[in-house]
């Protein structure tokens, strides 16, 4: 199995590129963004609990990010997949510190993390643009969206470091046409 961590901070292009990569590569692509989105627009318990972190802009705990991530992998290990195509997880160490024993009990590992680098004025452009027809609460204003920058630079960044000290680390320009992104990942997951 070839399981990839897709990294970057909101709006890097993730979730776009994450479409393509999934069929290119055969993966199981797994977003906790869209697993909570899914929980809130079916107003479970859970999508209600998540609705309180995703709509000031911060995270949702690590505990009920590790389990429902973890009950996904299990349900569709039974299908045999190829490797998974994490999108928007791990996010905080303690996630990644999860993930990393996770792997090691199904006896498989992280190849790589490959991260989309892209500065923080085009990240908010990108997503006031994707408010306006998203329908997403954190993407209608400002506000929250810098919220969000600001939750990546205070948990979620220093994950570059714990992937580098195990030479797992790939960062890529994500600033440039969705095919020449898509071009940049597919040369550093080829060589994986
Ligand atoms: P996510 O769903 O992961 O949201 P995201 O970071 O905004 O998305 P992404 O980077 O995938 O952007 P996209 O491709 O869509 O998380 C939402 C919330 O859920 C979090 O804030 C948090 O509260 C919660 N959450 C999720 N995972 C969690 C975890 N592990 N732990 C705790 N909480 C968690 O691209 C953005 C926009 O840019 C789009 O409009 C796209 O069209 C555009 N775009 C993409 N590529 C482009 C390009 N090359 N050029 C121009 N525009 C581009």
């Amino acid at each position: 199995m070839t399981n990839i961590v897709l990294f970057g901070p909101p709006g890097a292009g993730k979730g776009t590129q994450a479409e393509v990569l999934k069929e290119k590569y055969q993966l199981i692509h797994l977003s906790t963004g869209d697993m909570f989105r899914y929980h809130m627009k079916n107003d479970t318990e859970l999508g209600k609990l998540a609705k309180t972190y995703t709509e000031k802009g911060h995270l949702v705990p690590d505990s009920v990010t590790n389990e429902m991530l973890k009950d996904e992998v299990n349900r569709q290990l039974e299908n045999n997949p190829n490797g998974f195509l994490f999108d928007g997880y791990p996010r905080t160490k303690d996630q990644a510190q999860v993930l990393t024993d996770f792997m090691t009990e199904k006896k498989t590992k992280i190849a790589a993390m490959v991260a989309l680098e892209v500065g923080d004025e085009i990240l908010v452009g990108r997503l006031l643009d994707r408010g306006k027809s998203s329908g997403r609460a954190d993407d209608a204003n400002e506000e929250v969206i810098r919220e969000r920058i600001a939750e990546y630079y205070r948990k979620t960044d220093v994950l570059k470091e714990y992937y580098q000290a195990e030479n797992k680390y790939y960062g890529v320009n994500g600033v440039g046409s969705v095919e020449e992104i898509t071009a940049r990942l597919t040369e550093v997951i080829g060589k994986l």
